[in-house]
């Protein structure tokens, strides 16, 4: 999959891409991310990217005249037709139901707003897919663009080292449970000792057990969660 990001800050992406799976990913071809720095677009001798709002207020507007050229050149880089995806406080949330959608593009370039955000002609031009993370408030998009390229990424074929991994996680299509608790060496800690169950070795019986527990959980910290599906109907 190609990711590009346009955003005022791509340094804020750069520790983020240089570790772990998303690394891996990259190193590996499954995953190709480039950022821009939106203001390369801003042709002005001042590099000017956003100004005031007509009719007042505070805060500044990123400029129409700049942001959507930008889009434009980006989008033309490659043939592979692209997603385009605006993060703001006002998009759909992304779940991963979303995720899993994002995950079946090609290619995805994503706007990352900033400031008070864009002049509402750069969406009405572009109809990007606005993207929110949760209902509450970040500095900008740049949060959000890392949470969506990281939970998209994980889906993407080969991008874990076994594939299964993905396919069980809490809120993956055909699972809206939560996961059970874990345990590994020591046996015992400042007095705790792991459920003798998991050292039973009886692997049909730790199943079932493990299913139990997710229900157990998910029931009494997230019963939003259980719906008919839940028991296979
Ligand atoms: Cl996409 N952007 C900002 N600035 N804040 C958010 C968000 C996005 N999603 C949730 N809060």
């Amino acid at each position: 999959m190609r990711i590009d990001v346009l955003t005022l800050f791509p340094n804020i992406f750069e520790g983020y891409l240089s570790e772990s799976l998303v690394k891996d990913a990259i190193d590996r071809g499954i995953l190709e991310v480039n950022l821009y720095n939106m203001r390369q677009w801003a042709h002005d001798k001042h590099n000017t990217m956003d100004d005031r709002p007509f009719g007042g207020g505070p805060g500044m507007v990123l400029k129409v005249d700049r942001v959507v050229p930008c889009v434009e050149e980006i989008l033309s880089y490659d043939q592979r037709p692209s997603r385009v995806i605006l993060t703001t406080p006002q998009g759909r949330t992304l779940t991963q139901r979303v995720v899993e959608e994002l995950a079946c593009e090609q290619r995805l370039t994503i706007l990352c707003g900033r400031y008070e955000g864009f002049d509402q002609r750069v969406i009405d031009i572009l109809q990007p897919d606005e993207i929110s993370i949760g209902d509450y408030v970040t500095n900008g998009g740049e949060v959000a663009a890392t949470v969506i390229i990281d939970s998209v990424m994980r889906l993407l074929p080969g991008a874990l080292g076994d594939d299964q991994s993905a396919v069980v996680d809490s809120f993956s299509s055909g699972n809206r449970l939560l996961e059970e608790d874990q345990y590994t060496r020591p046996r015992e800690y400042r007095g705790l000792t792991v459920p003798e169950i998991l050292l039973s070795g009886d692997h049909g019986l730790i199943e079932k057990w493990r299913d139990l527990k997710r229900l157990e959980k998910t029931f009494f910290r997230r019963p939003d969660l259980l719906d008919d599906s839940t028991f296979g109907n």
